[in-house]
């Protein structure tokens, strides 16, 4: 796109905005302030790099053939780097325990430790991200089984239970080198193909374990602690330990914050109504941005209605500050860097699209109880000029406007992709 046609379109479309007494300034400058966590698993379809061959397990699967896959992490950096390079404003990278680095030589998971992240930390602090991090519990020959916290053999939960309490180490250093809390989300695969008759002692153990992981009081300074619920996975269909109603509870009364992923509930469960309800109760929540296609598919991100209503709700419920914004799917059938941002640009137009709300027309319009103009509001919003406001914020940010981020991701499979194996 031409370079004035950005400038004088989003002055046209400032003036449409402040019609209805919107602040398009005020709108980018939220926009700024508004990290969103990138996830590194796109990138080699959840893979890792532990020198292992255990296949993907856990409910979870990466479906595609796509050429290019990230085989280590040098490639991995590479291609996350080049994915960040084309989304506005600030990101964070998101890492899962099972992208360390071990020099060759294999390191369960109950032995990660912070040196083998040294490569990721330094990396992240030349792109001038931060960094978050996950627990790897699943895709584990100990976790085969369908448990592992929540497991009724010893062994394999202190496996585990270390595997937690030294990702939270290695959290807390990420959080005290980088000046800023890394968020360590906590999932793990429990559950089953068929009805347990024991639900209730599964799930006590659950709670026991994850209490054991998180018994070293860690400043919030340096960790948030989340925990993600979920409704079922793929050979898990009948029961999740780590339900909703679970990981509400235990977010609650262990104060700390609850994720919730779009792919994790019902179908018809609406995720956005959630957020005003959890925040009564919890300080701080992470959300999982993903697209759910008949079952936790974990579909590129798309600005369609539910993330958009998402980012209205975090929006209305002035919750921007108590809010992460993660992005959680891995498609290994299109161009993994594309995934990423279109994945990662979607969130952000839903988010921007949120804060050009007329919140204020809308607000004194329902408080008076003029539904009527409240709804013709709400409709009115849909088609107006938020693209150019977006393309605007693209520009001022110096990446690529409008499609043009596309055919430097095309150059690089050319050059770099389409050379891997
Ligand atoms: C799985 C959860 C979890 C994972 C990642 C890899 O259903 O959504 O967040 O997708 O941690
Ligand atoms: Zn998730």
């Amino acid at each position: 796109m031409k370079k004035g046609n950005v400038m004088q379109q989003y002055e046209a479309a400032k003036e449409r905005y402040e019609e209805y007494g919107v602040d398009t300034d005020a709108a980018l400058r939220a926009m700024d302030e508004v990290e969103i966590s990138m996830h590194c698993w796109q990138g080699d379809d959840v893979t890792g790099f532990e020198l292992s061959e255990q296949g993907m397990s856990g409910g979870i699967l990466a479906t595609g053939n796509y050429p290019g896959r990230a085989r280590n992490a040098e490639e991995l950096r590479a291609d996350y780097g080049k994915a960040f390079s084309l989304v506005p404003g600030k990101q964070r990278a998101n890492l899962h325990a099972f992208y360390l680095e071990t020099n060759g030589k294999h390191v369960d998971r109950d032995a990660v430790e912070v040196k083998y992240f040294e490569n990721w930390m330094q990396w992240a602090q030349e792109l001038g991200i931060k960094l978050d991090f996950n627990t790897s519990m699943f895709s584990h020959p100990k976790s085969e089984a369908g448990y592992t916290i929540a497991s009724y053999d010893d062994g394999i939960r202190e496996f585990w239970i270390e595997h937690g309490r030294r990702c939270r180490d290695i959290a807390e250093e990420m959080g005290k080198r980088q000046g800023s809390p890394c968020v360590l989300n906590h999932w793990m695969v429990d559950g089953s193909k068929d009805s347990p008759v024991d639900r209730y002692d599964r799930r006590a153990l659950f709670v026991k374990s994850m209490d054991e992981i998180r018994a070293r009081n860690i400043s919030k300074d340096y960790v948030l602690d989340a925990i993600e619920s979920k409704l079922f996975g793929i050979g898990l269909e009948s029961f999740t330990a780590g339900s909703g109603e679970l990981a509400l509870g235990y977010a609650i009364t262990r104060d700390i914050m609850l994720t919730c992923d779009l792919g994790h509930f019902h179908p018809t469960e609406s995720v956005a109504d959630k957020v005003s309800s959890v925040l009564q109760f919890i300080d701080k929540m992470l959300l999982h941005t993903s697209r759910p296609v008949r079952w936790d598919s974990d579909h590129v991100v798309l600005q369609n209605d539910e993330t958009m209503a998402l980012m209205q709700e975090v929006v209305r419920a002035d919750a921007l500050r108590r809010v992460y914004i993660a992005l959680d799917f891995f498609d290994a059938s299109i161009n993994r860097i594309a995934a990423w941002v279109i994945g990662t640009r979607a969130t952000q137009k839903a988010l921007l699209s949120a804060l050009l709300e007329p919140q204020k027309m809308l607000l004194e319009a329902e408080r008076e109880g003029d539904t009527t103009y409240r709804l013709a509001l709400v409709e009115e919003m849909k088609n107006m000029p938020a693209n150019a406001v977006w393309d605007y914020y693209c520009e001022k940010s110096g990446v690529p406007v409008g499609m043009d981020w596309f055919g430097e991701v095309k150059q690089y499979e050319k050059d770099v992709l389409l050379g891997r194996d």
